[in-house]
Formats: C-alpha cells, structure tokens, sequence
C-alpha cells in the first residue's frame, strides 16, 4: 500500500505521503483484518463504516479500497487526472466504498457520530470507525461531536487518532499543544487506549470487536511517524505534502521493499 501510494502520487504530481504512510497500518488493519463489508455491496445496509476524517491522506484511502474491492486496482493510475473517481479527497457521489466526503477538516468525525447514532436507533448491529489527524483536532467542531457520542454512549464507535505529532507545517504541541490528549477524551466520556499504531497486534486487539457491547465509545490514540517508512520522510513537517523527485522515488521504493523486491518488479 505504501509503495502503491507513493506510486500515485509520484505519477499524478501532487498529493499528502507524510499522512498516509503514517495512517497505512491503520487502514491496512481496519480493512483487511477487522471491518466486516462486501465490496460487491458496497451500501450493505449491515456493513462496518469507515470514515476518513483526515481527508487529505487518499494514498492510504485508496489504495485500502482498491485492495479490499471496491474498485480496479488499475483505477489507482487514474489518481488526480481529468474526469477520475479519485480526486484529491474522498467523494462518495463517485467511489464505492467512501462513505463521506472529507478534506475540510474537522467533518469526519461529526458525520461518523451520526452514523452511529443511526446504529443505536435501527440495531442493525454494524460498527462505525473514523480516523482523524491530530492537527485536525484544533477544530472545534471535532470537541462538540465527541461530546455528543460520549453523551450517547456510542459504545458501537471507534475514532482512531492518528497522533504523528505533525500537522502542516509544524509540530502540535508547538502550535496548538493537544496534551494530555488522552485524559480530554476521557473528560468528553471516552474510552481511551493507546498504542503503537504501526505494530499490528497492537492495532487488532485495540480494533477487535469487544467481546460484549460497550457502553462508552473508544478512542485509539495511534502512536504513529508522518511519512513513516521511508528515512527522508520520517518525523518531517516539509513532506506533509510534496512529491519525490526521480531519485528520492526510486529510493523510497527500495526502503518500503528491501533491494530483492525492487529487483523483481524491475524485471517485472
Ligand atoms: C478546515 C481545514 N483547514 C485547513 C485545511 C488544510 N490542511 C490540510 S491537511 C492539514 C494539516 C492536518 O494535520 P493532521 O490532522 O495532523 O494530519 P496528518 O498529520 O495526519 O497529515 C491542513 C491544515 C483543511 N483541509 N481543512
Ligand atoms: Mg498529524
């Protein structure tokens, strides 16, 4: 997914690697290990929704629908060009599987509460997961929606924070400090855990559905790198977005592959 993504955004000239190398393992868990949907019925009144409150990071997005189903790997070269599905963020009018329209920030997780609030009237048991940037955590509206899900006790929610420490163009902390993030979602009536968000057993047990239903939504604080993979990329506010240059490309190919993997889809 890492090297697909880097991949569209290489080809198409634009795009955001920093968030969607940190939110890979994230998508990658939640799609291929947790959620339970059919991508041949991609509006399953039933299926487990996944909201893209980060909406910037449609590399991660992408290329987690495309794996899972919901449309032609091949799509995935159309990424960003004239008349393609797969604009700079997610829209559901076109794409199978997005559920919500994202990029402004701060209306993933308001629309992914509704959705869960829907749940708890019509009981057709599915789970709702959102995933929000941490600098997307300076919109207000982000706070008044996780204040209405603990006060409904939206035990079938899980909002997945992914915390690389880095917004746009500097750190957090520096610019609008989040700490102690974990205690203001307990005060908004979460519950909270956190984790390594790139080590996959960390991610499935904190993702796994509980073995009986809660009564408080969950807040999996994601411990993660922006840009993680790839050495020039890591932990760097410049490649929020930004595209390689040929050389820095075929670098970061071979660091997400191992030199022996580069080598065959060489020959390939
Ligand atoms: C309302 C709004 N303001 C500004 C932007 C421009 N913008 C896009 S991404 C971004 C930074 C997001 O940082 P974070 O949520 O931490 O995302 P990540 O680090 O995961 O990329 C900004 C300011 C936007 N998309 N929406
Ligand atoms: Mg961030």
């Amino acid at each position: 997914m890492r090297r697909r993504s880097l991949q569209m955004i290489y080809e198409a000239g634009q795009g955001h690697p920093g968030g969607d190398l940190s939110a890979t393992d994230i998508l990658a868990t939640l799609y291929f290990g947790v959620m339970r949907y059919d991508a041949s019925m991609p509006t399953a009144p039933d299926r487990d929704r996944f909201v893209m409150s980060k909406g910037h990071c449609t590399g991660a997005l992408y290329t987690a629908l495309a794996g899972a189903g919901f449309f032609p790997q091949a799509e995935l070269s159309t990424y960003l060009r004239p008349n393609s599905r797969l604009n700079g963020h997610p829209n559901r009018t076109y794409l199978p599987g997005v559920e919500t329209n994202t990029g402004p920030l701060g209306h993933g997780l308001p629309v992914a509460i509704g959705i869960a609030i829907a749940e708890q009237i019509d009981r057709s048991g599915y789970r709702t997961f959102v995933l929000t940037g941490d600098g997307e955590l300076q919109e207000g509206s982000m706070w008044e929606a996780a204040m209405l899900a603990g006060h409904r006790k939206l035990g079938n929610l899980t909002a997945i924070v992914d915390r690389n420490r880095l917004q746009q163009g500097a750190r957090t902390e520096d610019t609008n400090a989040l700490e102690p993030l974990a205690d203001k979602w307990r005060a908004f009536g979460w519950e909270v855990v956190e984790i390594d968000g790139h080590d996959y057993a960390q991610l499935l047990s904190a993702l796994d559905p509980p073995a009986s239903p809660r009564a408080a939504p969950r807040c999996v604080i994601a411990n993660t790198i922006k840009g993680y993979g790839v050495s020039y990329m890591q932990d760097k506010a410049s490649w929020h977005h930004g595209v390689p240059s040929a050389a820095q490309y075929a670098q970061a190919l071979a660091e997400l592959s191992g030199a022996a993997d580069v080598g065959e889809e060489d020959q390939a």
